[in-house]
């Protein structure tokens, strides 16, 4: 086992004398913050996602921080430090063309280094949070006079990275909470039925005319994947108004859907042989609960789903098209702290949809794949490692998103057997 106490020592000491600095650095951002330019809204959104970052520090049991919750992810403490690591590599050392800091914690908080098994060996959490206070300052400092302008795209993905990181950390919490939870239903209790739920609005579809329209984004923020934005042309489909709620799937589970192999895909259905399952992973057995989207589904559980209805999942073109002009007013940035009814916030996209961003993920049918003329950024490992057929695109955001990362052409991937994101689905025809 490693010993942290000399690099912890320094960082303390290091910690220390820049804490006064901090304070006056955050002193000069506010001054700046008055005149927009890219650099003082690289500023403004660094200190934002940091913020949240350090509330979710302060809100997790200590003692979790470094056991692994899930054995396919990181222990929670280790996301913060890969945060810090993150931008001393980035910035730092790629932009600024400093030495390499802190070496002692590259191979532990690089995301090539351990397996995710070997990361329990963390330093305290003082010392983590120590890491993240000096790295920050050195990158404060060093914004004040780096050429943003030409820089603004990695700036920009640091910022989601960030993000992304805080949303992988507020699951592993809930699924802790969730395992440990007494009262969480593991034998099937179910509540009563919506009475007649035939003609609710949760069943409406809407209606999405033949034509062509522009799939991705050219933005300074999107990222590599989302480049470049192309022309599709689809038919005409039906895509579901809001994501599937509580209620309606419970009609599949208490319709035997967990049972029944003639809704499954054949991929679907060993899945679920070798993972035997019976509801969604953040299942609540409450009638509070019917109009929020169902959370915590496999890509196989919404898939049988769909064939349950005569229904199917819709293609990521065909979700992105339909998620035209939504808005961002919506269910993120762990705001509320869960899910919402899927009708909570009646903003429409162009076609009349609800609910496309925020709340849960979603989805499709697609793989993850690079757009045609796609170019790796700001490393292969961020993406390109994953165009490998096994990975589903999902979309919209969650709940836990971050505003900077939330915006209808953001694609998110998973393998298709994971339930812990906080994912639910809507159906097209
Ligand atoms: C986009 C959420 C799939 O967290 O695994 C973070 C993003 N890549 N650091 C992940 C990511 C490198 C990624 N997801
Ligand atoms: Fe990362």
């Amino acid at each position: 086992m490693q010993s942290y106490w000399l690099p912890n020592l320094c960082l303390a000491v290091i910690g220390l004398a820049y804490r006064k600095k901090v304070l006056l650095a955050s002193k000069k951002i506010l001054k700046l913050a008055s005149i927009p330019s890219p650099k003082n809204s690289i500023a403004i959104e660094l200190q934002q996602v940091r913020r949240n970052t350090l509330d979710l520090l302060g809100e997790i049991d200590r003692s979790l921080l470094a056991t692994q919750v899930h054995p396919d992810f990181s222990p929670i403490g280790w996301h913060f430090g890969h945060i810090a690591f993150t931008e001393a590599y980035w910035i730092l050392e790629h932009l600024a063309n400093l030495p390499p800091s802190f070496k002692e914690y590259h191979c532990l908080f690089s995301a090539d280094g351990l397996p995710k098994s070997e990361r329990q060996n963390l330093p305290s959490i003082s010392i983590i949070q120590e890491y993240l206070g000096v790295v920050r300052q050195r990158v404060l400092e060093y914004l004040e006079s780096a050429p943003t302008k030409s820089q603004e795209r990695l700036w920009r993905w640091l910022i989601q990275h960030e993000g992304q990181h805080c949303e992988t950390i507020t699951l592993l919490w809930q699924l802790h909470r969730q395992q440990s939870s007494q009262n969480s239903p593991l034998n099937f209790n179910p509540f009563n039925p919506p009475a007649n739920s035939e003609n609710s609005i949760f069943n409406e579809m809407v209606k999405v005319e033949a034509g062509e329209f522009i799939m991705g984004s050219n933005d300074i923020s999107g990222l590599d994947n989302e480049h470049p934005p192309h022309k599709i042309h689809l038919n005409t489909y039906w895509i579901d108004r809001f994501p599937v709620t509580c209620g309606q799937y419970w009609q599949f589970m208490t319709a035997g859907g967990y049972q029944k192999r003639q809704y499954w895909s054949i991929a679907g259905w060993q899945w679920l042989q070798q993972n035997p399952v019976s509801q969604p992973l953040y299942w609540i057995n409450s009638l509070d609960w019917i109009d929020h989207p169902v959370c915590g589904v496999s890509y196989y559980e919404a898939e049988a789903y769909a064939k349950f209805v005569d229904k199917r999942l819709p293609t990521e073109a065909e979700w992105s098209k339909s998620a035209l002009g939504a808005s961002l007013n919506c269910n993120r940035d762990r705001a509320i702290g869960h899910t919402t009814p899927v009708n909570a916030y009646s903003d429409r996209s162009k076609y009349g949809c609800q609910d496309m961003l925020g709340n849960v993920w979603e989805w499709t049918a697609s793989w993850f794949e690079g757009y045609s003329g796609f170019e790796s950024y700001p490393y292969p490992g961020y993406s390109e490692v994953y165009f490998d057929n096994k990975h589903r695109v999902l979309k919209g955001g969650s709940w836990a998103t971050s505003r900077q990362g939330m915006r209808t052409s953001f694609r998110n991937w998973y393998y298709p057997q994971v339930r812990q994101i906080f994912a639910g689905f809507r159906c097209a025809r």
